[in-house]
């Protein structure tokens, strides 16, 4: 294979955008939704979307289940209609919904009961494991693209849209944070292809590097000393986890985009099979991400918690207090690493 052919778009993939863009026709308004607290590929597909679909006469506007993170506000623009403050009633001015970066209809939050009721044509764009209820019918969903932003730029390609300089840096955006900025297992040739080909298209690698990862605000590196002191490890099984407590980002003045990256930290721990990070919500919920450094299936171990994700990366929301959840996932964790 040489390298021009790693743009290649694959044939399925090819297939499945023909019959997305059967939906997509100029002068429908089109409303685009990622998860719940939306992160760089979430924000990064959709701002892309939105810019691509109005070149082709669409008119696109974001509805998002929670607020659109402030790190990720360079990535909207004037010509981005961002329409979350508006809720659920925003969905039914809409002849198409585009949901992305989702497989399971849950992952909506407060949209999901409108979204599940909706009569119009209800399009997924997703690169996660299958879920039981999936948000649409008309799916491009790879778990072998590295990103959803990857699949939005084969999009582009195949319907013969501009990657503009803002369509770049949003997809751009998209791989380099779903990758953990190109380290990850999911992080292909292609993926470095589609990179090169975005930097050609304008994006600057530095600014990049600064607007998402060097423009913290202190109370990050506050929240994370304090997370650092609740490093838990059981050498023995290979589990390693973090966790913060309720009320812990109000204390630091940070939003919750400000925990990204934490489980990384556990992760990074020598011998660790599993890493866990445990986000007590304050409300008897606990949100729980799952890390898998090697042969670990998150996915199936978060699906006993009624969550999941990827193989290597998935997230549950579990019913409890901090320490009731810490201590049933860790020892669920210790069954699950003694059977694979
Ligand atoms: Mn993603």
């Amino acid at each position: 294979m040489t390298l021009a052919d790693l743009l290649d778009v694959a044939d399925h993939r090819r297939a499945d955008i023909e019959r997305l863009a059967a939906e997509l026709q100029p002068g429908r308004r089109v409303a685009l939704a990622t998860h719940i607290n939306a992160d760089g590929d979430g924000c990064g597909s959709g701002t892309a979307l939105a810019r691509l679909l109005a070149q082709r006469g669409m008119r696109p506007y974001i509805v998002n289940p929670t607020p659109w993170p402030g790190m990720y506000d360079f990535l909207l623009g004037s010509d981005v209609a961002n329409r979350t403050i508006e809720g659920a009633g925003a969905l039914r001015d809409a002849d198409v919904l585009l949901v992305h970066d989702i497989s399971d209809v849950k992952r909506l939050g407060v949209l999901a009961d409108t979204v599940r009721t909706l009569k119009i044509p209800r399009l997924v764009i997703d690169h996660h494991l299958p879920s039981d209820e999936p948000p649409g019918e008309i799916t491009l969903a790879d778990t072998s693209a590295c990103a959803t932003g990857e699949l939005v730029y084969d999009l582009a390609v195949t319907l013969g849209l501009e990657i503009t300089p803002a369509v770049a840096g949003s997809l751009y955006a998209a791989i380099l944070t779903d990758t953990g900025g190109f380290r990850f297992s999911n992080t292909t040739p292609r993926c470095h292809a589609i990179a090169a080909a975005l930097l050609a298209a304008g994006v600057d690698p530095e600014e990049m590097y600064t607007r998402i990862y060097a423009s913290a605000p202190i109370g990050r590196l506050q929240l994370l000393g304090e997370a650092l002191e609740t490093l838990g490890i059981d050498r023995e099984h290979g589990i390693t986890w973090i966790s913060v407590a309720a009320g812990a980002l109000e204390r630091h003045e940070v939003r919750s985009e400000d925990l990204d990256g934490i489980v990384e930290h556990a992760r990074s721990v020598s011998g660790t099979r599993l890493a866990l990070f445990f986000r007590d919500l304050g409300h008897g919920k606990v949100k729980v991400s799952f890390r898998s450094t090697g042969v670990v299936d998150v996915n199936a171990f978060a699906r006993q918690f009624g969550g999941g994700g990827h193989a290597k990366a998935s997230g549950a929301l579990v019913t409890g207090s901090l320490e009731e959840v810490r201590d049933r996932v860790i020892s669920a964790a210790r069954a699950h690493l003694a059977a694979s």
